[in-house]
């Protein structure tokens, strides 16, 4: 199947965080391609990147970089494309740095700014499933199954909660995480 979201991350440092990404994908069965391009360290190949995406049959693209994260910011200069921002909490300043640098684009080339680290890799998958829900009826439904289990979800938390007591079900959850 042709690829519809473009994935793009600065560094192969941020690869493991990119895999929430991935993996939310590959739940709702959206195909997606996947490389390695830095704005500082690779400008010429981020341009090309970003500037035959569209004409690849890439409807989204997501980036995700650490630091002084310009790649989002960058790509989305290069195309009509949206662009979903994921800043990576790596480095001294623990992703607040790149939150800064992707969340503050000037007026006029927006980047949808996730939020930092793991939740905001998995929302970015979500987030370019709503948007491509929007053309895609089979998204949209597969995005409504997944609201509903994952509210199901607290429902039974909830109950199990009710039936053990806050003392068991800390023990019980602190056990199955280990
Ligand atoms: C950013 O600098 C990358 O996105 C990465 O998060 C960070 C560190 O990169 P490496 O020095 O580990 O390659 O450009």
């Amino acid at each position: 199947m042709k690829s519809v979201v473009g994935i793009m991350v600065g560094s192969d440092s941020d690869l493991p965080l990119i895999q929430e990404t991935t993996q939310v994908l590959e739940e709702l069965d959206i195909p997606f391609e996947i490389s390695i391009a830095s704005a500082h360290r690779t400008p010429d190949r981020v341009a090309e990147y970003a500037s035959t995406a569209s004409d690849r049959g890439i409807q989204v693209i997501i980036a995700a970089a650490g630091a002084a994260a310009h790649l989002p910011g960058v790509i989305a200069s290069r195309t009509l494309l949206p662009v979903i921002g994921v800043p990576v909490d790596s480095g001294p300043l623990g992703g607040v740095d790149a939150l800064y640098s992707i969340v503050q684009m000037p007026s006029g080339v927006p980047v949808a700014a996730m939020a930092v680290g793991r939740a905001g890799a998995r929302n970015a998958g979500i987030f370019a499933a709503q948007i491509l829900a929007l053309t895609e009826p089979r998204i949209a439904k597969r995005l409504a199954d997944y609201r509903r289990q994952m509210a199901e979800s607290v429902e039974s938390k909830a109950d199990r909660l009710a039936q053990t007591g806050l003392t068991r079900y800390i023990e019980e959850k602190s056990k199955s995480s280990n």
